[in-house]
Formats: structure tokens, sequence, C-alpha cells
């Protein structure tokens, strides 16, 4: 039986890797954890008691537990979507950030070096290494312009993954991924803030209740985004090809932060409602009237803006070119734009708990 070995199996995309798997193929899939104070096995514990589904501990700041684990499993497939991923906490925590997501995918291509040469290894890698765009939509050849250590430390992946390829004759994948979303995302990224912060003015508004606005940064921002679960499934194509080639994988449109506010408020029945202000620092989206509410407190406000969500440095538009993934990979994206923002309201406004 083949071994499937992936990191990040408590993040989204490793959750949904390892349902894939599972559910495609009959391989025994090792899940790497790091060690936590307090289990967060929310996104994988349907999987907890499959026979074919063990967790691991390891750290991709760890050298020692990444070859271990690549010498005793001796994988087939190693899936690394581990990282420090929130672009905002890397200017925080730069050197963790770039432990973990430059060097930690060094450790990884070290181990199967040594100890699995013959393993298939993935890394993720991120529209942010093209930061400052120069055209759209980029491709492959367009220019690396990280805004952020996060972009930095990916964008060094990059390299390093590349160097190993041809150089330890690996097969050894770092592909471009745009931003991809799910109902399992981080609730810091902006879209999940949104759609819960969505559901929980819906419970209000239902409920006749009061409520605070949801409080976002840069609003003019522009993303290509996606589902995650297309992502995996282009990932695993990627991964089965004859030899090894770097794709970018995106949707092909983009949205501003704005738009996607627009879209979750429509999936929850929230129509009505006024944008006052045009300066990008202090826009809110107000409802038309005050909720008069206990007779005394007033709602209005659904978004407002609040300035320590703004980035150092913003990466203002991104639009992915997947025309190549699309030809040779025969991949395509099932979830639109509107399918991704009403699967998240609709989890969201399911799952609320006051
Ligand atoms: P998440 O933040 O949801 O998951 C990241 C995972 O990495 C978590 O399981 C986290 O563990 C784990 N992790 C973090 N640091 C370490 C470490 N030092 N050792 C071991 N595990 C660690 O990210 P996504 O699932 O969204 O993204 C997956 C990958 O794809 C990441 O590399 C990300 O940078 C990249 N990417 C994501 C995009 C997106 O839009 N989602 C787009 C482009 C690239 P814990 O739960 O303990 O924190
Ligand atoms: P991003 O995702 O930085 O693109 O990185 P994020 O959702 O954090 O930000 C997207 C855009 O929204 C703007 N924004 C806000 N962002 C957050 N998080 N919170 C806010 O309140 C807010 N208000 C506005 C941001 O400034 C930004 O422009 C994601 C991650 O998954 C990375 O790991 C991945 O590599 C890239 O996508 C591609």
């Amino acid at each position: 039986m083949k071994k499937v070995i992936i990191t990040g199996v408590t993040g989204q995309d490793g959750s949904y890797m390892v349902d894939y798997i599972l559910n495609n193929t009959d391989y025994e899939v090792y899940g790497i954890r790091r060690r936590s104070s307090n289990p967060n096995f929310k996104n994988i514990i349907h999987n907890i008691n499959n026979p074919r589904f063990k967790m691991v501990i390891a750290d991709l700041c760890d050298s020692n537990s990444i070859d271990e684990i690549v010498k005793s499993i001796n994988p087939d497939y190693f899936f690394n979507f581990a990282a420090q991923s929130f672009v905002g906490s890397s200017w925080q925590i730069p050197i963790q950030t770039f432990d973990s997501t430059a060097l930690g995918v060094l450790r990884c291509l070290e181990a199967i070096r040594k100890y699995a040469p013959k393993c298939r290894f993935y890394s993720a890698g991120s529209s942010e290494e093209m930061g400052d765009v120069i055209y759209s939509p980029q491709d492959l050849n367009h220019p690396i312009r990280p805004r952020s250590p996060y972009g930095a430390a990916k964008a060094s992946a990059r390299h390093i993954t590349k160097v190993y390829r041809e150089s330890c004759n690996l097969f050894a994948i770092h592909s471009i991924l745009y931003n991809h979303e799910s109902e399992r995302r981080g609730e810091e990224f902006v879209t999940r803030k949104i759609t819960m912060g969505v559901a929980k003015i819906d419970y209000a508004i239902k409920n006749n209740l009061p409520f605070e606005p949801v409080l976002l940064g840069n609003m003019e921002a522009k993303r290509d985004w996606s589902h995650a679960e297309d992502f995996i499934e282009g990932v695993w194509l990627m991964m089965n090809q004859d030899t090894p080639k770097e794709y970018i994988l995106s949707s092909g449109e983009t949205h501003s932060v704005k738009e996607f506010v627009e879209k979750a408020l429509h999936f929850a029945g929230i129509s009505e409602y006024i944008w006052i202000g045009d300066n990008p620092q202090n826009q809110e989206l107000v409802l038309p009237d005050y909720l008069i509410l206990d007779g005394n407190v007033k709602s209005k406000v659904l978004v407002s803006i609040d300035k320590k969500f703004f980035r150092p440095a913003e990466v203002d538009l991104l639009l992915g070119d997947a025309s190549e993934a699309k030809e040779k990979l025969n991949w395509s994206p099932k979830n639109s734009f509107d399918n991704l923002v009403k699967r998240m309201v609709i989890s969201d406004i399911e799952n609320y708990k006051p």
C-alpha cells in the first residue's frame, strides 16, 4: 500500500487533501501536526478513526522530527501544506515565518533527498510571491516581487524546490496557488471573517438584537478567490504527471474585498444598505434605517474600517492565469465566486452559536 505524508492537516488545505486521498485511493495517510497546548482537530476530526489515517507529531522548524518521519515511513508522496500562512502576522513574526515557510521546505527536501529520494514532493506556493504585480493576469513568467516577509519566504521556497528538482533529480513541485477559501478557512482571513460576521449580524437581525459592525482594513484590495476543494484536485493532478512541472491554480477572476462583503450580505438576504464615505480609510456600510432595539439601542453599521487591519505594504491586485493547468492537467474548477461565497455564508449561518 502506498504511503502519503501530509503536513498542515489541522489547517484548511491539509485537511481537504486528507479527505481527497482517503476517498479516492487506498493509500495510507500520515498527517503531520505540530504539538499544541490544546487540540485543534476541528478540520480533521471526521477522519480520526479511519484506520488508514494516522496523526504524527513533527514541526517544520525541527529538522530532526522531519528526518525521523521520512526515514521511518519512507513515503511515496509528501504534500507540504504547513506554513505560517497569515500574511498580516508575517511582519510581527518574520523570523518564525521564514523558518517555517522557507527553511521548513528545505528541511523537507533534505529529508527526502537523504531517506526517500523516490518520493514525490509538493509544496504550496503563493500568488503573494508575485506581490506588487506589473501585469495581469499573472503567469509563471511574472517576476517575483513580494511585499511581505511571507511572500519573500514563499519565493525562497520556490527557488530551493527548483534547485533540488534540478540538482538532486527529485520529483519536487512548488506551484503557485492564488487565494482559496472554504467553510474550513481560518477565521482571521478576510473571507471567513466576513462570512462569520455576516452570520452574526443575520442572527441579530432575525432575533431583534443589537449587533457590532464587522471591522475590516483595506476593502479596495482585489483577490482571485477560489474554493479550496477545487485546488486540492489540481494539486493531485500535478503530483501524478509523468515529469515534475509547476502550474498556477486560480479562478481567473478578481474581486475586491468590498464585493465579497456585498455578495456575502446578498446570500444572507440583506440587500438594502448604503456605502457612506468615498475615502477608503473611512468607509462604512450602513442599513438605510436605524434599527431601534429595546427602545434605545441603535444598530445600523454593518461594516466599518479599523486602521489596525491595514498592512505595512499591500498587494493591491491579484489575478492568475491558470490556462496551462486547464490545458495540460485537464483541470477545471467546479465552484464559481458566487458559489464559494454562498457555501461559506450558509455554513456560517447554520453553525452560528450566539
Ligand atoms: P492554514 O493556515 O489553514 O494551515 C496551515 C497549517 O500549517 C496548520 O495546520 C498549521 O498548524 C500548520 N503549521 C504551521 N506552522 C507549522 C510548523 N512549524 N510545523 C508544522 N505545522 C505547522 O493554511 P491553508 O491550509 O490555507 O494553506 C495551506 C498552504 O498553502 C500554506 O502553506 C499556505 O501558505 C499556502 N497557500 C494558501 C493559500 C490560500 O489561499 N489558502 C494560497 C496560497 C498558498 P496549526 O493548526 O497548529 O496552526
Ligand atoms: P491574503 O489573505 O493576504 O491575500 O493571503 P487575507 O484574507 O488575509 O487578505 C486578503 C485581502 O483582504 C484585505 N483585508 C483584510 N484581511 C484580513 N485578513 N483581515 C481584514 O480585516 C481585512 N480587511 C481587508 C487584506 O489587506 C488583503 O488585501 C492569503 C493567505 O491564504 C496566504 O497564505 C496565501 O498565500 C495568499 O492568500 C494567496
